[in-house]
């Protein structure tokens, strides 16, 4: 008689693994660069995330809009928010003020 208790492990692994907070992918990606948010505007479901990567070598940015949220300035890295509330939060760089992007976000059905 031979016992597997290995098996459990092994399938249980690859859900542990899965359940990382990093590991879930953002809704939308913004990409600071060249002094621009690329794409400017984006769009997300309720509950969903967007993430700004600053990637503007060196130039330092900021993700603000008044009175929701604020990414701090940086001139490297990622911010990313989850938006809960339906709604259109427009936003803009305080160091550039030409800079200025939209976030949507839908209704979703349940
Ligand atoms: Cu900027």
């Amino acid at each position: 008689m031979s016992r597997q208790p290995g098996w459990a492990a092994a399938l249980l692994f690859p859900l542990v693994a899965a359940c990382g907070p990093s590991d879930r992918p953002p809704d939308a990606v913004v990409v600071v660069r060249n002094v621009h948010f690329a794409p400017p505007d984006v769009t997300v479901p309720a509950g969903g995330t967007v993430e700004w990567r600053f990637e503007d070598g060196g130039v330092l940015h900021q993700v603000v809009s008044e009175g929701s949220f604020d990414s701090g300035i940086t001139a490297e890295g990622t911010y990313s928010r989850t938006f809960d509330e339906p709604g259109t939060y427009p936003y803009t760089c305080s160091v550039h003020r030409y800079m200025t992007g939209t976030v949507t976000v839908t209704v979703t059905e349940s």
